[in-house]
């Protein structure tokens, strides 16, 4: 195990059984006239978020570690889209509206795609999900039981919404998980806060948090095996 220092105390990282989650790095959430710009929010904020995530995933492939990627996006024909979600609240533009980049969270429409820089390598998982939660719809929770995962660390967007709705799915599953701070971001700065410490609170009631250059000194301190 790989000793990373984390609140509310150390986390121990299991090596080659601890996938990278990267949590709707879609263009659809952090480029203009996609899905959350059509909320009313101000994308730019979640633009931080990358480089960490960038930084994470090169760490991952140098170890050739489990990497999962996922995308909240619907079938065309919105048949996975449930009407109470897509009727909700007054946005400019509703799921599977035409956008500038497409239909809104519509699969294969290039709102949906990850953003370049953060493109997933060959081989790596890509996990389209309906909902803000990873496992539900998935048969996620299988795969990784397969596959020999048991521990989770998640990045992405948004930190209070996709991300801690998967993580906390997670938790119940058994997944032992933590949440690298600087590597998720959200458009509301408060709200990142209070989901970061309602996670690690009560003696990490959901899991674990940790800044990236934990997890990456961790890693460096530690002789590169799979
Ligand atoms: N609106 C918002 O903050 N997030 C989402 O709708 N989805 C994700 O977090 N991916």
């Amino acid at each position: 195990m790989i000793a990373v220092g984390a609140q509310p105390f150390g986390y121990e990282l299991s090596p080659g059984h601890t996938a990278l989650v990267v949590i709707d790095m879609q263009r659809d959430f952090v480029e203009p006239g996609g899905f959350g710009a059509s909320l009313g929010n101000d994308v730019s904020l979640l633009h931080t978020a990358i480089p960490p995530i960038a930084a994470l995933l090169a760490a991952w492939r140098a170890r050739g570690w489990p990497v999962l990627h996922t995308r909240e996006c619907h079938r065309p024909d919105l048949s996975d889209c449930p009407p109470a979600k897509r009727e909700r609240g007054d946005p400019t533009l509703r799921i599977g509206d035409p956008g500038p980049m497409g239909r809104l969270l519509i699969a294969g429409e290039a709102g949906a795609d990850i953003i370049p820089a953060l493109a997933p390598a060959p081989g790596e998982w890509v996990i389209d999900k309906p909902g803000k939660g990873m496992f539900w719809a998935t048969g996620l929770h299988e795969r990784l039981q397969a596959a020999g995962i048991t521990h989770l660390l998640f990045t992405g967007v948004t930190t209070e919404v996709c991300v801690q709705t998967s993580m906390r799915e997670a938790n119940d599953r058994g997944y032992v998980c933590l949440i690298v701070e600087d590597a998720t971001e959200s458009y509301f700065p408060e709200f990142k806060r209070a989901a970061l410490d309602m996670i690690s609170a009560q003696g990490a009631i959901v899991g674990w948090r940790a800044p990236s250059s934990a997890v990456l000194s961790a890693l460096d301190a530690n002789a590169v095996s799979r």
